[in-house]
């Protein structure tokens, strides 16, 4: 049986700058240290976000591990197919293995107990069985970390005992929630489209990370303008918050341009962000109410107020705007913000003026690009104030 402080040691002295994941009961003893809040450790609302936020620390110069109970990983096989996979970005998984040995468990837990490894072999991934022997577990965490230096990800399906349970929860005081904030309406001129809502973004010329969702948003933003800080989430879609927020919680300043059909099917991301973000991060909503880039079949955000979920979700200002020029005077005061997450919802028209480009460039050049100009031109926070550190 491993001991959870010299596991999360380990974790640190392999760089591993990010941890997140989803609880499960046959690792609480590593997840009541990870509680404590000595740690990098950002919890997500599921299995998915949490790879993509994994994705996003990679991104950030860091490398991310994600814990999470076997039961949640058909939730992470959208980002590990469609993101991690084909963009080269490393991440590291620690899946515990309920329904193991087989009816040893509940029934709920006993088909994916038998397909565990088989599926996340599937996916790609090279996945073994953490070791209970300390020397053993320590080359395999080694060879994680030299996978990730290759871009390449690894698995550790955990079973029952591996790690000592015997840690009692650590008592975490809740700051009592402030009411949140109003949203602000603005409404001047002709309803834009999501175009000129990118063409008003690049115009206010912010140089910031920026990751933009799935579909013709990134598609637009790279005819646009293709710049080395553009990251183009071209699978994943519902994956751009959560990947920004692996940014973020690196202590970088992101902005990231989603849209209603992506937000909708994420939305805990809204909450996850709220709660562990404290650099600036300007969330971008283009509400066309359609999901154009598929034939613009209708989404479910007709009357959904995106501003007003996000504040209730712990948001410091956000802004709901009709018109070119309410978009515009959104952004400039939504970039003013320093300290935390806002959201500028935009009603656009639909419509795309012709069919916008792909990106030329193979995703794992692309990803490597990014990462590059993120890591030399932007500080990274040193830990504390929610940032984790980055050490070369
Ligand atoms: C997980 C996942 N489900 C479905 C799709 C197919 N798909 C790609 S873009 C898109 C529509 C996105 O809608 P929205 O976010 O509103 O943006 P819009 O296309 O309107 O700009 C869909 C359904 C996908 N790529 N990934």
């Amino acid at each position: 049986m491993l001991n959870p402080a010299w596991f999360l040691d380990e974790l640190d002295r392999h760089r591993i700058g990010c941890i997140t994941g989803v609880p499960c009961s046959y690792i609480s003893g590593l997840y009541s240290m990870l509680e404590d809040g000595t740690r990098p450790y950002f919890p997500a609302t599921s299995e998915g976000e949490a790879v993509a936020i994994a994705a996003g620390a990679w991104l950030a110069g860091s490398r991310g591990l994600v814990l999470a109970q076997n039961s949640g990983l058909g939730n992470m096989v959208n980002p590990l197919s469609s993101l991690t996979e084909p963009f080269e970005i490393p991440v590291i998984l620690g899946v515990s293995r309920r329904g193991w040995p087989a009816g040893t468990d509940e029934p709920q837990h006993a088909l994916m107990g038998q397909i565990t490894p088989d599926l996340l072999r599937l996916l790609g991934i090279h996945t073994e069985k953490l070791a209970l022997d300390q020397a053993a577990a320590a080359r395999q965490l080694s060879h994680a970390a030299g996978r990730c230096d290759e871009r390449r990800s690894m698995a550790f399906v955990l079973e029952k005992g591996v790690l000592d349970n015997a840690v009692p929860p650590a008592e975490v005081a809740e700051p009592e929630p402030l009411p949140p904030p109003a949203v602000r309406v603005l409404r001047a001129g002709p309803r834009p489209t999501r175009a000129q809502v990118l063409e008003s973004w690049l115009a206010l010329g912010i140089s910031r990370p920026t990751v933009a969702t799935t579909g013709y948003t990134s598609r637009e933003l790279y005819g646009l303008d293709d710049r080395d800080g553009h990251f183009y989430l071209v699978g994943s879609m519902g994956c751009a918050p959560a990947l920004a927020g692996g940014l973020a919680f690196a202590g970088l300043p992101v902005t990231v341009l989603d849209g209603d059909g992506a937000l909708l099917m994420r939305m805990g991301s809204l909450a996850t962000l709220a709660r562990h973000v404290r650099t600036p991060f300007l969330h971008v909503v283009l509400d066309n109410g359609r999901h154009e880039s598929t034939g613009g079949q209708r989404t479910n955000s007709g009357g959904v107020d995106f501003a007003a979920a996000a504040l209730a979700c712990g948001y410091r200002a956000a802004w709901r705007c009709d018109g070119r020029e309410a978009v515009t005077a959104a952004l400039r005061e939504a970039v003013a913000h320093h300290d935390g997450c806002v959201l500028v919802h935009c009603l656009v028209r639909p419509g795309v003026a012709a069919k916008p480009p792909r990106p030329k460039d193979r995703l794992p050049d692309l990803a490597l690009r990014f990462r590059t100009h993120v890591t030399d031109n932007f500080a990274v926070a040193e830990g504390g104030s929610g940032g984790y550190s980055i050490r070369p």
